[in-house]
């Protein structure tokens, strides 16, 4: 691979799986660097399609997702670098499928564990189709000022420390992707900074090796020396040493191997890369020390010292003129995250929405306060959950069960009412459960099964007014308006709603008071005496006595209560408990495998 450049300033990559943070950090060091194009081409995301937002600088931008490698390298044919941030197990395959994209180039390949046997195949066929595999097991590699691949570096304010948005005159690889961090910051220090820095990953098998970076660092006219950190296990560093005795290096190397205190332990050790161990005496970190040293690059007798020998060949290079240290600039500010801002306590931003009856940000999800685990441990029922999540406190036990009675009472009232009917058309015209359902929900109102908010509304303020039901019922006739809570297709006064007496005997058992139903009874009463299908219907009752269990209950003050009937809260008991019912008919006419309905032209009138 020994040809120079890997990247340049146009350097585009394709990122495989989304992962946001380091593809907004080569965004932010691209902005950092004057950097005209974004480095992330595309993202490969597979499964799914569309945009990702990120931030260029102060401007959002959408970098386009695609599913497959295939799809996003046609897509962007000049974007030759994949960023490989599979996992272990998918990598290698990623990996490969990607060098055999005729327009890429360079593969990355971050995650750690692929398997050796993976990893050789991949070596293979790189070498042989002239290509560069960087990793696994790293974190990448950067050229300063140009392109940056992921999270190497770690943060922009690292990175402005160790000036990499500008390019210096030192080319650096590493084995260690962490120990680069590291040796950024010395480079920074000592010398006029990094030119290309890489860490070729800690695994056995490497994708490139340390001498192949230096070979190539050797052809870039940019690179006036190097420098190597390389670690104990392995041989890889003697390729070094042969390319330095064979003479093809020819820029000052200055190298350390670290893991010289392995001797100090009386066993095998192995540190934390899975090529990091001290194997025979030729794999330990003093002997390739030696043979470094020996073939004729600077090393020095400690880590402790690499800092002063790199320092001191940079400043020798500068005195001989080979080196003009370049002038430094001034990297534009990278705008800082909002959340960030907001967690540094820098600025506050106005929040958008305001939610007082749940919370999901803890341990476990709370209603009006109340967690999840004390609402199931406790016995809490559906009746206790609702009168969390709507009325902000819990309800007596009484006022609960009252509740499921409502919600039992009105689950379902047969398929001829008119929201099972349109649950059922719809269901049968292949339409999914949600869409069968909201059909149906649709239909309820004035007139079906949302009359007891109304109901409520009217006969509160009737029975407040101290209006006699005859008052009452003729002062509504006189307006126009039918009673809310009278009325019934089918129900009569010799034939009762069923759901309607037990209401009230369930009332009249545990409310301390049912003086807004009882209030409801005369109404019907009189409504009775004029037609005999003007019952106090299922909608009426519910209403009347939810009256009486605001009052009665003494949970509630008088403005709460009056809030609650002006707001309308109890038709939600019907859209509730109906649901039940309009979701069974769903499920029911899929189970029957029922065609699609058409209403017979016999049952139409025909009319001009
Ligand atoms: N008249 C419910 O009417 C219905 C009157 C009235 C004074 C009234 C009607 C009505 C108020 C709304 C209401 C909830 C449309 C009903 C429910 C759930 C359900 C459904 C189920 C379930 C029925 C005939 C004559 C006319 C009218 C007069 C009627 N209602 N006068 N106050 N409230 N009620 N809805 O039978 O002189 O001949 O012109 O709107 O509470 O939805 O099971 O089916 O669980 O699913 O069609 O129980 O009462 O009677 O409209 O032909 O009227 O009575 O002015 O007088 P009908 P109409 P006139 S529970």
């Amino acid at each position: 691979m020994a040809t120079g450049q890997l990247f340049s300033r146009t350097t585009q990559a394709l990122f495989y799986n989304y992962k946001q943070l380091p593809i907004q950090r080569m965004l932010d060091f691209d902005f950092l660097c004057g950097r005209e194009t974004p480095s992330v081409a595309g993202i490969i995301n597979p499964g799914s399609e569309g945009f990702q937002k990120l931030f260029f600088g102060q401007e959002e931008i959408a970098i386009p997702v695609h599913s497959t490698i295939e799809a996003a390298c046609a897509a962007h044919p000049t974007a030759d670098v994949f960023i490989n941030f599979a996992s272990f197990r998918s990598a290698a395959a990623s990996s490969m499928a990607a060098l055999k994209q005729p327009t890429i180039r360079v593969v990355a390949i971050i995650a750690e564990g692929v398997p050796e046997s993976d990893t050789k195949q991949l070596i293979a066929y790189a070498r042989s189709n002239n290509k560069v595999v960087i990793g696994p097991a790293t974190v990448g590699g950067i050229q300063a000022g140009a392109f940056k691949i992921g999270d190497t570096a770690g943060t922009i304010d690292n990175i402005i420390q160790c000036k990499l948005y500008r390019p210096g005159s030192v080319g650096f690889v590493s084995k260690s992707g962490g120990m680069s961090n590291e040796m950024y910051n010395t480079i920074a220090r000592v010398t006029d900074g990094i030119y290309e820095g890489i860490a070729i990953g800690g695994d056995v098998f490497p994708g490139s090796t340390l001498s192949d970076h230096i070979l190539r660092f050797n052809n870039i006219p940019q690179v006036k020396m190097m420098v190597v950190l390389g670690e104990l296990g392995g041989r890889d560093e003697y390729s070094l040493v042969e390319a330095l005795k064979q003479g093809k290096v020819n820029k000052p190397v200055v190298a350390w191997v670290s893991g010289t205190c392995a001797r100090l332990f009386k066993s095998e050790v192995q540190f934390g890369h899975a090529g990091a161990k001290s194997g025979g005496e030729m794999e330990s970190a003093q002997a390739k020390n030696q043979a470094l040293r020996e073939a004729g690059a600077v090393v020095p007798t400690s880590y402790e010292a690499f800092e002063d020998a790199i320092k001191e060949t940079f400043e020798k290079l500068v005195e001989e003129g080979k080196i003009t240290p370049v002038k430094e600039v001034k990297p534009p500010q990278i705008p800082e995250d909002l959340n960030s801002a907001i967690k540094s306590g820098k600025v506050r931003a106005p929040t958008h929405i305001i939610s007082t009856i749940s919370d999901d940000r803890g341990e476990e999800p709370c209603y009006a306060g109340v967690p999840m685990s004390s609402i199931v441990e406790q016995g809490y029922g559906v009746g206790d959950v609702i009168s969390l999540l709507w009325f902000k406190r819990s309800l007596p036990r009484y006022c609960t069960h009252f509740i499921e009675i409502c919600i039992m009472l009105c689950a379902d009232h047969g398929p001829c009412v008119s929201g099972a009917h349109n649950t059922i058309v719809t269901a049968r015209a292949g339409k999914d459960l949600v869409s069968s359902l909201v059909s149906g929900l649709l239909t309820i109102g004035p007139r079906f099964g949302g009359a007891i908010d109304d109901a409520a509304r009217y006969f509160k303020d009737a029975y407040d007014r101290g209006l006699t039901p005859y008052e009452f019922v003729e002062s509504m006739k006189k307006k126009g308006i039918r009673v809310p809570g009278i009325g019934h297709r089918i129900k009569r006064g010799d034939n009762r709603d069923k759901r309607v007496e037990l209401l009230q005997r369930f009332a009249r058992t545990h409310f301390p008071s049912v003086k807004y139903m009882e209030y409801a009874v005369q109404v019907e009463t009189y409504t009775l005496s004029k037609a005999n299908n003007l019952v106090l219907n299922v909608d009426g009752a519910i209403g009347s006595l939810f009256l009486d269990l605001l009052a009665g209950s003494g949970m509630f003050t008088k403005p709460e209560i009056d809030e609650i009937v002006e707001i309308g809260y109890l038709n939600g008991l019907f859209v509730l408990a109906r649901s039940i019912g309009l979701i069974g008919h769903t499920f029911d006419q899929k189970r029957l495998k029922q065609p699609l309905y058409r209403h017979p032209w016999e049952d139409v009138l025909y009319t001009k």
